[in-house]
């Protein structure tokens, strides 16, 4: 086999928020590094999702990188929840300022990874022919990065266009004149919805399962809240990381049961949580993911705002969710129930009659027609595993993570994996990752490994690895935990359930923030829990 031409200290994949700051922490170590992106500019799931109305779920002020002073103080935000085109642009903005461009090679997706026992090193194949030989392989590759697109029969005969909202063309679709259909009312979709019903001749959306939506009430950022918080930036930080999820620091919290609260106070609690907008509405009572009973309040309330806002009363009930609320990602939206009440949007319910086929003109569902120019894929992503387990990664004894992972995804902490060493996952499964604000779990991910690596190094050790005992006892305990949650009462991305034949097991961790309590002491106990060899 001919030699790598290369030989670095890591290798980092992906170029979204966890690989450029990876990248900043190694490089400021003096690490030799080599970075991978399938895209062709750095942004991760900021680069991919383009789609109309695309916008975080989590505030600007929260959503951003604390590890700089400067750059928190100098980048201004413009809206309460930035879009898609500011994040980027930030995204943008901290690669050139930090110089990190030049640790990646774009346009470039990681195929093979592949441990040899023998030299404690990896090799990183790529799809375009390049071989790197590193220590570490630091997987940064996102936990919502492989689009979902369903095999819906006949999807190669449709003569109009097909898009992903997880893949969206750069320069941005026109959809003046069209009929579009849409698939799909996840948080992508209702994001969607709004916009293109605005500009399409007609909009039909393909509803599956309907979804809890809460209004972001969007809008520019109050220039005195950003100097507020930016005055005392440090410290919002730190209360920030507190909340359950790292988020909503400035949503109020009660240790209360909802059913224990007197109904008129639940109820002008639940308003005022309305009006505010955004997560913070299920934040007002500690069970409302725990008691059936308490979580019904809070899903009462939002069914009675879907009637409020749906003028047709048939509509509003296809549009109301009858599962737990917050058992999947709750979507904030800005007019989506009201756009239901436009006269070119149709709401067409599949949950009993799938789409049957796609044929050259549109799309058939239980024998009717329904005659497109466009369709818009809002169907989702193979969710934390599906893009480790598109790569061949294979640790010891040459045995692949996709065998090890074929019931379901196992971790120790959701950071390394017992025979693979050396590797590391970024936000990976059973850590907190996506029930968290992505950007404070990627920061702490990403220093606890920096801090790992150059440990390692100062006490010339050449490997980590979780043992298995670690690992089985943090995966029955993430099972567990979840286990105690409504969480696992309806079918989410969390579970895999949208993928089929994807084992349906509950993937991230519940508990942050003890989760990072629980990182810093297995640090401070030599990596308990790890194997290090010398
Ligand atoms: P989601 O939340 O996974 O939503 C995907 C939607 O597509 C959801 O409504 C699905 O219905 C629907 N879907 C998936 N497959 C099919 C098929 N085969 N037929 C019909 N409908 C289907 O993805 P998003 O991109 O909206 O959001 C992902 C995350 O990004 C979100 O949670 C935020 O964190 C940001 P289902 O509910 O499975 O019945």
């Amino acid at each position: 086999m001919a030699q790598p031409a290369q030989r670095v200290d890591a290798v980092i994949v992906g170029a979204g928020f966890a690989g450029l700051y990876m990248a900043h922490r190694l490089d400021g170590l003096g690490f030799s590094l080599q970075g991978f992106e399938a895209g062709s500019a750095v942004g991760g799931t900021w680069y991919w999702n383009r789609y109309p109305g695309a916008r975080c779920d989590v505030e600007s002020m929260e959503y951003s990188y604390q590890f700089s002073e400067e750059l928190q103080q100098e980048w201004e935000w413009t809206e309460r929840y930035a879009g898609q085109p500011e994040i980027l642009r930030y995204a943008t903005h901290v690669a050139d300022r930090f110089d990190l461009h030049r640790h990646f090679e774009f346009d470039t997706r990681v195929t093979e990874a592949v441990f040899d026992e023998d030299e404690d090193v990896w090799t990183i194949r790529t799809d375009t022919g390049r071989t790197v030989a590193a220590r570490f392989c630091i997987m940064a590759t996102g936990c919502l990065s492989s689009a979902n697109t369903p095999a819906f029969p006949g999807m190669e005969t449709f003569a109009g266009e097909v898009y992903h909202t997880g893949r969206w063309p750069h320069e941005g679709v026109d959809f003046s004149g069209k009929r579009v259909g849409i698939i799909g009312t996840g948080s992508s979709a209702i994001q969607a919805i709004p916009v293109i019903a605005r500009e399409a001749a007609h909009l039909t959306v393909f509803q599956r399962t309907p979804n809890y939506s809460i209004p972001a009430r969007n809008g520019p950022l109050d220039p005195d809240v950003q100097r507020a918080i930016k005055a005392e930036y440090p410290e919002f930080r730190a209360r920030n990381s507190l909340m359950p999820g790292a988020l909503g620091v400035q949503a109020t919290m009660r240790e209360m049961a909802a059913v224990d609260d007197d109904p008129d106070a639940r109820r002008r609690d639940y308003e005022e949580r309305w009006g505010i907008g955004g997560f913070a509405f299920l934040m007002g009572y500690e069970d409302l993911l725990i008691n059936p009973e308490s979580n019904d309040t809070a899903a009462d309330f939002v069914r009675e705002k879907i009637a409020e806002a749906v003028r047709n009363p048939d509509v509003a009930a296809l549009l109301s969710p009858h599962n737990v609320i917050g058992c999947k990602r709750p979507c904030l939206d800005t007019g989506y129930y009201e756009t239901f009440n436009r006269d070119n949007v149709t709401l067409v319910d599949i949950s009993n009659a799938p789409v049957e086929e796609i044929t050259p003109t549109g799309l058939l569902v239980d024998g009717v027609g329904y005659d497109l120019d466009c369709i818009v894929c809002a169907t989702g992503f193979d969710a934390m595993t599906g893009t480790l387990q598109r790569i061949d990664i294979r640790g010891r004894g040459g045995r692949s993570l996709k065998e090890k992972w074929a019931a379901g995804p196992r971790t120790y902490l959701g950071l390394g994996v017992a025979g693979f060493p050396n590797l590391f996952t970024i936000s990976g499964p059973g850590s907190p990752s996506v029930l968290t604000n992505m950007m404070v779990s990627i920061e702490q991910h990403v220093n606890w490994i920096a801090d790992c690596v150059g440990h390692l190094r100062s006490e010339g050790i050449a490997t980590i690895e979780a043992t298995e005992p670690a690992e089985d006892e943090w995966v029955a305990h993430v099972n567990d935990v979840a286990g105690e949650t409504l969480y696992p009462t309806c079918n989410s991305w969390y579970l895999g359930v949208n993928v089929p034949g994807k084992p349906r097991v509950f993937m991230p961790y519940i508990g942050y923030p003890p989760y990072v309590e629980k990182c810093d002491e297995v640090a401070a106990k030599g990596y308990e829990g790890f194997a290090l060899r010398a």
